[in-house]
């Protein structure tokens, strides 16, 4: 899958000339019948799902501001002190009583909060219907959900010929959804993409006979929404969110090369044309309430945006966005061997898969696509990657499409920085600074601390309160968690100025939470983050009582852990506010440690309980293994014993059930450096959970299982969270052979490795800033002499085989191997 075998892109305008072609491709034969089977194009703020049907397209458009709700602040401080008291019949050993104490209601303002859904609800596969059970609940009763912008749908006028040739594809090297057939004894033509540098979704419908182009064309919502003709040839579409919410606009306008484009009460309607053209922009009024996002007033913003993409030639368009896709696709090149199987349609070959085939092309497929997804649901300046990236159906999406954080909205991100996308990071940290604010005011309202809290849920809102103090809604990692991407995103580009500006307050303020609403146990002496739970889990106490609550959850500790670490390196490297880190220093010194228990697993709680669901689809005591770093094989080998026995019992009760857990899984066999298990779950996550049209399945559709084995299958490939770079540390024996490019490892630097039988034959490292480095070669070889443009650099292995590595930034260093 060599990007090199992509044929040069040829010169082409509308019908008759030979598209671009790419290994990289979806297709099919046949249109889509339901959602999950149409194919996804977007550039972060806009989203279309291309049906591809002959006599009717349905093009469903996403905007990713067009959430119903508002802000709401309803922070309770009564919950204060029933912490407290939770805090100490925890203390005493008092189970039942301390998880039942914050059950059942709560609120000063007199909100029931209705009890959350039973653990292991959304493990037995069913989301809930309509609207989340899980979603937040708040005064007024209002439901907050992402919902679907409209649909584009196309009436073609065929007259019932019976089409031949068909093929509906997605090209993600192009970022070009196709459609082609001929009907009629014309060859059509569909192509659908999403311009990031123009702003809009663009259509272009053409024929290869002259005047053979018919339609009409409709935007349509199931509620809220009004559609008027603008005249001439134009369609514009004015609606507000489901029960209120943000107020929306969408623009369509036609331009027909030859025959005519007529306004007509339902729509347009295109007779005679040799090739149309539609453009469409969309927008909200979101930033009203999300200072930083750079939108503007909907109407106006439509009416500007599509102005302008409408004075350019379509050609023009189409070359403006491929440049723009590839110059961040076409970073990452990824060859993992085996025939290729291209001229095979996508959904046969993951049938092929599912009945036990091996398509390592494929794979590569799946890994770029996870890039593609995150190229397309979030860049600079828009809201970031949901549970369904961008694209949801209808208005009523699974969970509400919104921001789970107690693993989902994180796993999004895994890609980003080792996968060569930094930037599309970055509407993450808007976001993290956007919770700040409300954060803030929860941390202070409802536990009496400084810094800043987020629970396990949020939405474009800005949710932050504590729902409820019991269950699964106590449960205060999300700020600390959310704070390891500020500091990833440093680590990866070496980018000071981010450090101070972006990452450090974002980090201190994680940092400060913690430290305040840690206790003493009166019993060890040793910090513990709790009461809090572990992320939608339970335990079976010794007094007998089922529980979620607990005094020190391993995952808690382990974030604190992390957030802890990440400060006192921040601060070090910017050589500020030495007292903080060294307050932040002693207490992680304090912190109770993580512990095996009888079954040689990592414990889950503060003491070994007997586990209701062993087979649990959050693996969260495994923080620390994955994407924590304080659990690794080298450093910490019984620890990492512990997590191989970890995963294995959750294995063996059945885990890995949902996509997105099946995806950590993979993280977490390949932070082992387990290569085969890595990849049996790699197919796992094909066979089971993901759709023909290669969409991770919870089930229902969750896109964080797409980002997590596409970081997943990087992170087999590649790893530098244990303070050394080390190259192929999980490759399956399924890869023999392979090469890639533009992998990212900690401190700046790019990585290309190629590989046959097994064993490395070269290694090229990119160094973007100064830097010592420690290299550690895949397992059975040694690296047997380092080149840079100077000559050779004197770099003597250690005993284990990893070589320190000084590099300047701009400069290349080449590995051989023995
Ligand atoms: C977490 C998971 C569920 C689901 C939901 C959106 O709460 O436990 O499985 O993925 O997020």
């Amino acid at each position: 899958m060599a990007l090199a075998a992509i044929p040069a892109l040829a010169q082409r305008q509308g019908a008759g000339a030979a598209p671009e072609t790419s290994p990289l491709t979806l297709w099919f034969p046949r249109p889509a019948k339901v959602w999950t089977e149409a194919l996804p194009v977007g550039n972060g703020n806009l989203g279309a799902m291309v049906f591809g049907g002959v006599e009717h397209e349905r093009i469903q458009l996403n905007e990713h501001s067009v959430w119903s709700g508002h802000h709401v602040e309803n922070d309770d401080p009564r919950v204060l002190d029933q912490i407290k008291q939770i805090r100490q019949l925890l203390f005493e050993g008092k189970f039942g009583e301390a998880n039942s104490m914050g059950r059942g209601g709560r609120g000063a303002r007199g909100a029931a909060v209705a009890p959350a859904p039973p653990a292991g609800a959304a493990a037995a596969g069913a989301p809930p219907a309509g609207a989340a059970a899980n979603a937040p609940r708040r005064p007024g009763g209002g439901r907050t959900s992402y919902e679907t912008l409209a649909d584009l749908a196309l009436d073609f006028r065929h007259g019932g010929a019976s089409p031949e040739g068909y093929r509906r594809e997605l090209n993600l090297d192009t970022g070009i959804a196709r459609v082609e057939y001929r009907a009629g004894g014309v060859r059509f033509t569909r192509e659908v993409f999403v311009s990031h540098p123009d702003q809009a979704i663009v259509v272009r419908i053409s024929g290869d006979q002259p005047g053979s182009v018919a339609f009409d064309a409709q935007l349509k919502r199931e509620a809220d929404a009004q559609a008027e003709s603008a005249a001439p040839n134009g369609i514009v579409l004015r609606g507000e969110a489901v029960n209120g919410g943000v107020i929306f606009e969408c623009r369509l306008e036609a331009r027909a090369e030859g025959g005519q484009v007529k306004a007509t009460p339902e729509g347009l309607s295109v007779t005679g044309a040799n090739a149309v053209t539609l453009l469409l922009t969309a927008g909200t009024n979101y930033k009203l309430h999300y200072p930083d996002f750079k939108g503007d007033d909907p109407a106006e913003g439509c009416r500007r945006r599509l102005a302008a993409v409408a004075a350019k030639p379509y050609a023009r368009i189409r070359e403006a966005h491929i440049a723009d896709h590839r110059r961040l696709f076409r970073r990452v090149e990824l060859d993992l061997g085996g025939p290729d199987r291209s001229a095979v349609p996508t959904d046969e070959r993951l049938a092929a898969v599912q009945k036990g085939a091996d398509d390592p092309q494929l794979l590569g497929i799946y890994f770029q696509y996870g890039r593609y997804m995150l190229m397309g649901s979030s860049r600079p300046g828009t809201l970031p990657a949901n549970l369904q990236g961008i694209w949801a159906e209808g208005l009523t999406p699974p969970w509400s499409a919104d921001y789970h954080v107690n693993i989902n909205i994180q796993m999004n991100y895994w890609p980003a920085e080792p996968c060569n996308l930094s930037e599309c990071h970055e509407p993450l940290f808007d976001f993290i600074d956007m919770l700040r604010g409300p954060g803030r005011r929860t941390a202070e309202i409802a536990y009496g601390c400084k810094g800043f809290v987020v629970h396990y849920t949020t939405n474009l809102w800005g949710q932050t309160a504590l729902q409820s103090p019991s269950g699964i809604g106590l449960w205060q990692g999300a700020s600390g968690w959310l704070a390891q991407h500020v500091w990833e995103h440093y680590a990866f580009t070496g980018d000071r100025k981010f450090l101070r500006e972006r990452a450090w307050p974002a980090l201190k303020e994680a940092a400060e939470f913690y430290l305040d609403y840690m206790s003493e146990d009166p019993r060890t002496g040793k910090l513990v983050a709790g009461p809090a739970s572990s992320p939608e889990n339970r335990f079976k106490a010794p007094d007998g009582s089922e529980g979620q609550v607990d005094i020190a959850p391993a995952m808690s500790q382990e974030i604190v852990y992390d957030v802890l670490t990440n400060v006192m390196r921040a601060a070090e490297i910017l050589g500020i506010e030495p007292e903080f880190a060294r307050r932040a220093s002693d207490a992680r010194a304090r912190l109770l440690p993580l512990k095996i228990g009888q079954y040689g697993q990592i414990e889950e709680w503060s003491q070994d309980f007997d586990e209701p669901e062993p087979g649990h689809r959050h693996m969260s005591q495994l923080f620390g293994l994955h994407p924590g770093k304080q659990i690794t094989v080298h450093g910490t080998p019984e620890l990492a014993e512990g997590a191989r026995k970890t995963l294995a019992r959750r294995l063996a009760n059945g885990g890995g059930h949902t996509g997105w857990s099946r995806a950590w899984i993979v993280n977490f066999w390949a932070r082992l450096e387990d290569g085969e298990q890595a990849h049996d779950h790699v197919m796992l996550l094909l066979r089971n959970s993901t759709l023909s049209n290669l969409f991770d399945t919870h089930p229902p559709f969750q896109i964080d299982g797409n980002f997590g084995g596409c970081a997943g299958i990087a992170e087999m490939l590649l790893q530098s969270h244990d303070g050394e770079i080390a190259l192929l540390p999980a490759l399956p024996k399924a890869w023999a052979t392979g090469r890639y490019k533009g992998l990212r490892a900690r401190g700046g630097v790019e990585v290309e490795v190629a590989w046959r039988g097994g064993k490395p034959v070269s290694a090229t490292l990119y160094a973007a800033v100064d830097g010592l480095h420690k290299i550690r070669p895949p397992k059975g070889s040694r690296i047997a002499e380092v080149r840079s443009a100077a000559g050779r650099v004197a770099a003597t292995p250690a005993p284990d085989g990893v070589i320190q590595l000084p590099v300047k930034a701009g400069q290349s260093y080449s590995l051989t191997f023995a």
